[in-house]
């Protein structure tokens, strides 16, 4: 009974607002409205997406890669998770290695380890620059990309 209440003097003093003060009743009832629907963690996970790579030396000529980050997502869909390795040239950053159709963490983190031979990561005469994109698929926001940083090795 006392809800019921409540409501129609709430409906009544909306009802109120719109009629005496259109522009400003309507902007105030917004802004509280958007206010309430988004608390401040929700604002602070917005404020980052990285993407990070790290290789090292497992021995016989292998390498042991490391992908990970983070990406803010509407929401979680099965596969929305690719990486692909790059080597960082001055004409042409050749794709040395792809792997697809992974799922990032319900959080939208991510993570993937892979072992490679040193051959794939040998991208240059002398030194080598490699650095990873991790392909990220959204329903909402569609697809994007997340570059890592550049690994400098000789492999
Ligand atoms: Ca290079
Ligand atoms: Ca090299």
């Amino acid at each position: 009974m006392f809800r019921y209440k409540l409501a129609a003097v709430a409906a009544a003093t909306a009802v109120t607002a719109g009629l005496g003060l259109a522009g400003a009743g309507a902007a105030n009832a917004q802004s509280i409205g958007e206010h309430k629907a988004k608390p401040s963690a929700t604002v602070k996970r917005a404020s980052y997406n990285y993407a990070h790579l790290a290789i090292r030396s497992v021995g016989g000529g292998n390498y042991s890669v490391t992908i990970s980050g983070h990406a803010t997502l509407t929401s979680v869909t099965p596969r929305n998770f690719s990486i692909s390795l790059y080597s960082d040239d001055t004409w042409f950053d050749e794709n040395l290695f792809d792997k697809n159709w992974m799922t990032t963490f319900p959080n939208g983190d991510f993570w993937t380890q892979f072992t490679i031979d040193g051959d794939t990561l040998d991208e240059d005469w002398g030194q080598d620059e490699v650095y990873a994109r991790a392909h990220i698929w959204d329903p909402a926001l569609g697809s994007f990309q997340l570059t890592t940083n550049v690994v400098t090795g000789s492999f």
